[in-house]
């Protein structure tokens, strides 16, 4: 029998500073950033000391996935702007030999300007090798996501006077004008971690919103940090559970930018750990992986 190939997909980052606007003008979608874009980010990297860990923290993902998945399967990381790719993970399965594909996310929450992007790019590299796919879109209520964030949110939890703040990426406001699942997926999963948390005192904000002129989703997270000690708050928890592990939208925007802010109004902000490779997270989505190559059509020969 021969091996289902997997490709589990991150973000990507650059590797070293050189690769910054080659990576810049990829997200840009081969639009160079202008040089005041270019010196922007460049001193956002610098500032978490020059590299985002998100190569390494993807890798150790992938590795927990693959020995959770055990025989039968290939696995290789394929990223959106990085590298690999995702087109050459899925030129390397393909010369390996295996005869399908399934891809995975390594964000819990489906959008079609965020994972239907990854998606469409898997399936449509899978079919230029006649290979069939199949893809996991979503898993913003997977049990053991939810109880890995519990866990954390009441870790950083230190007083009973405490809002705790979900966030994830945002994205343009023009998702809302469609059926997008994005909004409302990140309002489950806090909902359901509120929850198991016993917690009354939450909300979502969106993070990270792009430098350009049209909408954001919002509230955005600072604005929120701003309004909340006229509410009376003095103790924020930031839960970024739209990420999956550390990296510059986690390690700036959230622990540089956002505590900055929350220090000028006063608040005291903790942020929730990151999942990384949290053992019963990667050994579940190995579990939804194997569970989606079982809906494979047996390969006839
Ligand atoms: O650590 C690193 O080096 C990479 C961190 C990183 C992650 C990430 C995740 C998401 N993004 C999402 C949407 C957008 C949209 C735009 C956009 C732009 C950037 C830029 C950088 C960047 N993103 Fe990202 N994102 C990360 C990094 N992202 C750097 C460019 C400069 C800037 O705007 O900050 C706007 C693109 C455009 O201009 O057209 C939209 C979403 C996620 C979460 C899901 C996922 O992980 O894929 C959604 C990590």
């Amino acid at each position: 029998m021969t091996d289902v190939g997997v490709v589990v997909m991150a973000y990507g980052t650059p590797a070293s500073p050189d690769e910054i606007e080659e990576y810049y003008t990829h997200i840009r979608r081969g639009r160079p950033p202008s040089p005041e874009q270019l010196e922007e980010l460049r001193g956002r990297y610098e500032a978490i000391g020059g590299t985002s860990p998100l190569v390494e923290c993807t890798l150790a993902q992938v590795a927990a996935i693959r020995r959770a998945l055990g025989d039968g399967f290939v696995v290789q990381p394929g990223t959106k702007h990085g590298r690999p790719r995702i087109e050459d993970a899925v030129d390397s399965l393909a010369a390996a030999g295996v005869e399908a594909l399934i891809g995975l996310v390594l964000a819990p929450h489906y959008s079609e300007l965020s994972v239907g992007e990854y998606t469409a790019r898997l399936l449509s590299a899978a079919a230029a090798h006649g290979l069939p796919a199949r893809t996991i879109p979503s898993w913003h209520t997977l049990p053991a996501l939810i109880e890995a964030l519990a866990s954390r949110v009441l870790t950083a939890i230190a007083t009973d006077d405490v809002e705790v703040l979900f966030t994830a990426h945002s994205l343009p406001a023009r998702i809302l004008d469609t059926s997008d699942p994005y909004r409302g997926q990140l309002e489950e999963t806090a909902a359901l971690v509120a929850e198991a948390c016993g917690l009354t005192r939450w909300r979502i904000a969106w993070q990270s919103a792009g430098r350009t002129p049209e909408p954001w989703l919002g509230p955005d997270l600072c604005d929120v940090l701003r309004a909340l000690p006229d509410e009376g708050t003095k103790h924020v928890v930031v839960c970024p559970a739209g990420f999956t592990s550390d990296h510059l939208e986690v390690l700036y925007d959230i622990d540089i930018e956002a505590r900055r802010v929350a220090a000028d109004c006063g608040l005291e902000l903790v942020r929730t750990s990151s999942l990384n490779d949290d053992p019963a997270v990667c050994s579940s989505l190995a579990s939804l992986i194997a569970a989606e190559a079982k809906k494979l059509a047996p390969v006839s020969g």
